[in-house]
């Protein structure tokens, strides 16, 4: 079965400052809160850091090639907050803006649209210092980061996005401790998810005042929950974890309350006024999806919750994660039933596997290729369905570094030697070029 896609349908690929840009101290880049986890042992396997990382800051000529010869419409990246304010607030760092300055012109020069995230999870470290995002006031001084960059970029840069998971940046680095900072307390996540929603408020008040004609959003991130079994504790569990990991800044961004099971738990941060600066009109609905988890009950855990493995035979990926085109289908008919008729883009998608480079130069990726025909065709069955997705963008154009993974996972479609940062394309790279180039997709 051949099928289209809708001619204006946006292609892209995304990335993420830290994961890539390398050049940490460069320029007059500040610490971010994952060079200081990085360069703590034990926090990152075989102690990788983002110390070069793609080297993307050196080569990002050569990586606008690459999309351009890939055929996207839009590429999603992150500005480093770090490098545009090193100290987190107040002196701006003149050449760090330049850097995206650069980078822009050079995108829209391609004929590439950038989409430029605010906050993929690299806070300066002299913030994490004050408390990083257990304390309100870091939410008004990344209002005041935002409309610096906005003051810069705005005239040529029409989507923005506020945050990237915020939820993985509130759970994982204050409650799991598995990410930067390495916090692990269940007060410190309540406090998280508040002032980042308060700050994503914030920032869209900037960007509107900077300009009132872009478009926004925030980069939510959903994988279903199951109970692992039918028992009550099971469900509950379950139930506090879609709260967290699921709802809790798109039911406060969106509905404009906070999801039941942690509501309670998080009044104690909110003062009066704060509901009205988070839910802010966004433009469109985007989110980041990799998979479903099964959730169990689990004692002395911080919140009662852990995930568990999928059943053994069931296809995964090289993260562990579960194959199951028909649950993203799912999440997008079930977002557009829950939050509304805003365009939909996805954000973020994609498969880590173990490639490698054969004897002619060259990388065959099949899985990824298969998981992209079928979470593309997902996407397209979401569409048939009435679902309005506008525009996928495929994690990640660059093998990069995958947080507490450092370099042992690989999401790219093209294939980065991190020895001698050659870059070299993968099958899914051409399997993407053709369906950004308008070849239907063959399933
Ligand atoms: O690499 C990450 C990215 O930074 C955020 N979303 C999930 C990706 C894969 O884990």
């Amino acid at each position: 079965m051949a099928e289209s896609f809708p001619p204006d349908f946006l292609w892209g690929a995304s990335t993420a400052a830290y994961q890539i840009e390398g050049a940490v101290k460069e320029d007059g880049r500040g610490l971010s809160i994952w060079d200081q986890f990085s360069h703590t042992p034990g926090k990152v396997l075989n102690g990788d850091t983002g110390d070069t990382a793609c080297d993307h800051y050196h080569r990002w000529q050569e990586d606008v090639v690459l999309m351009r010869e890939l055929g996207i419409s839009a590429y999603r990246f992150s500005t480093a907050w770090p490098r545009i304010q090193p100290m987190g607030r107040g002196a701006v760092n003149e050449k760090g803006l330049a850097f995206y300055d650069r980078l822009v012109d050079a995108l829209l020069e391609a004929n590439i649209e950038p989409w430029l995230c605010l906050y993929h999870w690299d806070l300066p470290q002299r913030l994490e210092d004050r408390g990083g995002w257990r304390n309100r006031d870091v939410a008004y001084w990344y209002r005041d980061y935002t409309a610096i960059v906005a003051r810069r970029l705005a005239d040529r840069v029409a989507h923005w996005a506020t945050f990237n998971e915020p939820n993985m940046v509130a759970y994982r680095g204050y409650g799991d401790g598995d990410h930067a900072p390495g916090v692990k307390s269940r007060e410190a996540v309540m406090q998280a998810i508040h002032t980042l929603n308060l700050a994503h408020g914030l920032g869209v008040m900037a960007l509107r005042e900077q300009r009132a004609d872009l478009k926004l959003g925030n980069i939510y991130n959903f994988g279903p929950r199951e109970p692992a079994t039918d028992r009550e504790e099971d469900m509950i569990a379950c139930r506090v974890s879609d709260a967290i990991m699921n709802r809790s800044f798109s039911d406060p961004q969106i509905l404009g309350h906070y999801p039941e099971p942690i509501a309670a738990e998080i009044a104690p941060f909110v003062q009066s006024g704060d509901y009205a600066i988070i839910r802010q009109k966004l433009d469109y609905f985007a989110f980041n999806h990799y998979a479903r988890s099964r959730v169990r009950w689990a004692k002395g855990t911080l919140f009662q919750f852990e995930h568990v493995a999928p059943p053994r035979g069931t296809p995964v990926t090289d993260m562990g994660w579960e194959i199951n085109p028909d649950a993203f289908r799912q999440v997008m008919i079930d977002s557009k039933a829950r939050y509304g008729d805003l365009p939909m883009y996805i954000l973020e998608n994609g498969a880590a596997f173990a490639d490698a480079v054969d004897s002619e130069g060259r990388v065959h990726d099949p899985q990824r290729v298969a998981f992209l025909r079928a979470y593309l065709g997902a996407v397209h069955d979401a569409i048939a369905a009435g679902v309005p997705v506008r525009g996928y963008f495929v994690w990640s154009l660059l093998d990069n570094f995958e947080w507490a993974f450092g370099y042992s996972r690989r999401f790219g479609i093209v294939y980065v030697d991190f020895a001698t940062q050659k870059r070299i394309p993968k099958e899914s790279y051409f399997f993407y070029r053709d369906l950004a180039r308008g070849a239907p997709l063959a399933r």
